[in-house]
């Protein structure tokens, strides 16, 4: 029989000694062949220790994943129709998306959320609100994710009052909330209040959920916005533990017993194009989480076991030739079912685009009816067990990630080193490599840097109007108002108050002032008064762009340009990223701000949160040439117009304004005519950007592939 050195031989002749090893960007060598040599471990069996296989011995031929898509936008009445279509139609569990607002902790009355009231997601201001949300959908029979960490005491709050006043004690309620704050910190940036509150917060709902609420998910603790923001499955997998250990350890020390409450801690990772590292991801996850909790005292096997809500990739989806995202997506899907996800969200085929569609929803919805009801694949469990690549891949993944966790725990824990910064800083790196790879062309985009098309067709997208969502969210505030007992609810939040100042349960008197009728902004409010509110400005990576595109022609151009503008100006150009609204998607941000640095723009990346007021009043102190707003919320078309407004207003008419993210191309023209200089969607070329923007300073650039 042939053996390994023989296969060598023959493979090296057929491809004529060319090395067919690869090296991803988490830093593995992936062979091409892998043999039972490669495998050192034994996976075991499902449903056991440590649950590498998956967590129930039956996996899906016992009951599938459940079917939660993540949705919400404009009203409460909307996004209630929306949902009973949607399960109507197949899906089987609910996950809200909240606007900014809400996330943020404002009422949408409030002046710093003009832009954001509706768009993101629903907006929910009170009590009443969330009874809209379900109504007509039984709590007690429905398990309902809610995505929130910022707000998430009056978000808990409102949907425990909303199960009680539908007849449902909260006992029965099933669910997850995200209350993940340690990731917002680190690359979602939906937090309120500073790190160390924040952290108690959680702690509270630990307490509560776990002595009031045995069926609800405490929290839902998330990789998948690291890989979003362009972290390498490694940095996810790694950074997801570690925070998971620090939650526990705060629970803990908070006075909880660990089998009391870590049976309900769920975790939530992305998938995305990487199809058998994603798989062996969740695998390591697995055993990963089965191993910390061990050390971390754990005796309860359910304590230890890592239950995970997937969702596929929202950056490996494209606005160029968008059906092309239905493919992306099966295969994703595909690796989260083959890594045995308890729950899945399939991103629709207009991501990069707007919000889904009822028709892009249902496209999304039945990639995974299909998967679940006509391949055959839920029949078997773990169907990849066994296979020498994904055994390998597994021990690999952990290895790696070990070597991640260690580093986090020597340096006291994911607390200090997110406080510390440098997990995030490891992850724009990562960012700013993957960017300068698609825009090289050495990783593949079909539509995008290989095979793209001459001409796009429009596709029918989702548009709300936040004006007319803020109107009636404001006549119901002060409908709301008005109608409460107003001494009892003030009551309420007084004991609030003064609960944040000592140790009361956060989430019990918040439960108290839900009932009174006690707005989200004004729970939120109550507690900002202790914890005051937290803010941060960018620090965007240096050097990473500018290696990876070291040699090449037209970086080469860009560069030459830059410094042709510098001598005319005496001074680099100067250029604001700015972040309006309650946007916190700062990848792109920080990708434009550390590439236009790296070629020579003085860069001022504006602190996150800006109204167009405060945008402005950077923008003229840095006296800027550029500015370029970065809108990843769709609250481009309110913010953006009143920054050129402004600019205008203080007699710097000249200064130009481009704007990037995920901007519909219907709006285009809009945003043109509001004075919009360039526009640059998903998938735009770092370097064009700049090239173009050296063409708006007035420097002859020329065009990608001719000499200057
Ligand atoms: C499951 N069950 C079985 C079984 N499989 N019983 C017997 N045999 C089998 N084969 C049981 C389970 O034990 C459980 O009961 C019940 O069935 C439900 O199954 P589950 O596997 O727990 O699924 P689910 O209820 O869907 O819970 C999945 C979860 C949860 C634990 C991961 O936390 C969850 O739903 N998370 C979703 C998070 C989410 O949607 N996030 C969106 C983020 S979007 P029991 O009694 O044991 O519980 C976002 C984007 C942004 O964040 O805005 O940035
Ligand atoms: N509705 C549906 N999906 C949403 N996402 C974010 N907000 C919504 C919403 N309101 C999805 C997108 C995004 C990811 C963070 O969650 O896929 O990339």
């Amino acid at each position: 029989m042939a053996d390994i050195n023989d296969w060598q031989a023959l493979s090296a002749k057929e491809v004529k000694g060319k090395d067919l090893n690869w090296q991803t960007p988490e830093g593995i060598t992936v062979k091409p062949l892998y043999t039972a040599e490669d495998v050192s471990v034994d996976p075991g069996l499902p449903g056991f220790a440590p649950f590498t296989r998956g967590v129930r011995a039956s996996m899906y031929a016992g009951r599938p994943w459940t079917i939660r898509q993540y949705a919400g936008f404009s009203t409460a009445e909307e996004s209630n129709a929306f949902y009973r279509r949607n399960l109507a139609a197949g899906q089987k569990g609910l996950s809200v998306a909240f606007d900014l607002a809400t996330h943020r902790g404002y009422d949408s009355d409030h002046p710093r959320v003009v832009g954001d009231v509706g768009k993101a997601g629903v907006a929910i201001d009170s009590i009443e609100d969330m009874k809209i949300l379900f109504d007509g959908i039984p709590l007690d029979q429905m398990s309902v994710s809610m995505t929130m960490n910022g707000a998430v005491i009056p978000i808990l709050a409102f949907f425990i009052v909303a199960g009680e006043e539908q007849g449902v004690p909260r006992a029965q309620l099933d669910g997850t909330i995200q209350n993940d704050i340690l990731k917002e910190f680190m690359v979602r940036n939906t937090y309120i209040y500073p790190p160390e509150p924040s952290m108690r917060i959680i702690s509270d709902i630990f307490g509560y959920t776990s002595r009031e609420m045995p069926k609800f998910n405490s929290i839902s603790i998330s990789g998948y916005h690291m890989q979003e923001a362009g972290a390498t499955q490694v940095q996810e997998l790694a950074f997801t533990i570690a925070d998971g250990m620090e939650y526990v350890k705060y629970g803990v020390a908070s006075g909880l017993d660990i089998d009391k409450f870590a049976g309900r801690l769920s975790f939530f990772f992305a998938i995305g194009m990487n199809f058998f590292m994603e798989v062996a991801k969740l695998r390591a996850a697995r055993v990963l989480w089965h191993r910390v909790m061990t050390q971390l005292g754990a005796k309860d096997e359910r304590s230890k076991m890592l239950r995970t809500h997937c969702q596929t990739s929202g950056v490996s989806l494209q606005e160029q030739d968008p059906y092309n995202n239905v493919i992306r997506t099966t295969v994703e899907a595909m690796a989260a079912m083959l890594g045995g996800t308890q729950s899945l969200h399939t991103n629709a085929l207009d991501e990069a685009i707007a919000l889904p569609t009822d028709f892009s929803a249902r496209i999304a919805r039945n990639t995974q009816i299909i998967l679940q009801e006509e391949t055959g694949m839920t029949k078997v469990v773990d169907p990849l067990g066994g296979s020498y690549y994904i055994e390998a891949l597994t021990s690999e993944l952990v290895d790696k990630a070990w070597e991640i966790i260690t580093r986090v725990e020597a340096e006291g824990g994911m607390a200090k080193a997110v406080a510390a910064g440098w997990p995030k800083a490891m992850i724009e790196e990562a960012a700013a490599g993957r960017q300068a790879r698609v825009d090289r062309g050495d990783d593949v985009i079909v539509g995008v840097n290989k095979y793209r098309l001459a001409s796009e067709d429009a596709i029918d997208t989702l548009e709300v109007d936040n004006h007319a969502v803020r109107e009636g969210q404001i006549a119901r505030i002060r409908a709301v108002k008005a109608a409460r007992d107003e001494a009892a609810c003030q009551a309420a939040l007084a004991a609030l108050t003064e609960g944040a100042k000592g140790s009361a349960n956060l989430l019990e008197l918040a439960v108290e002032a839900a009932r009174q009728r006690a707005t989200l902004g004004e729970i939120s409010a109550a507690m900002e008064e202790v914890f005051g509110r937290y803010g941060t400005t960018p620090t965007p990576v240096k050097g990473v762009y500018g290696a990876a595109y070291a040699g090449d022609d037209r970086y080469q151009q860009v560069l030459d340009g830059v410094a042709a503008v510098s001598r005319r100006l005496d001074r680099a150009p100067r250029l604001l990223v700015a972040k309006m609204g309650q946007d916190g998607h700062d990848r792109g941000a920080n990708v434009i701000a550390s590439a236009f640095s790296d070629m020579g723009f003085a860069v001022t990346s504006g602190p996150l949160f800006q109204t167009p007021e405060e945008a402005a009043k950077l923008a003229l102190e840095a006296g800027v040439d550029a500015v370029g707003a970065s809108s990843l919320a769709a609250g481009h078309k309110t913010l953006i117009p009143k920054l050129i407004q402004l600019l205008r207003d203080a007699g710097r008419p000249d200064i130009k304004v481009v704007a990037g993210g995920v901007i519909p191309p219907q709006d285009y023209d809009f945003l043109r005519e509001a004075g919009v200089q360039g526009i640059y969607g998903p998938g735009s070329n770092v370097v064009e950007c700049a090239a173009d923007m050296l063409r708006l300073l007035g420097h002859n650039m020329p065009p990608l592939g001719e000499d200057a």
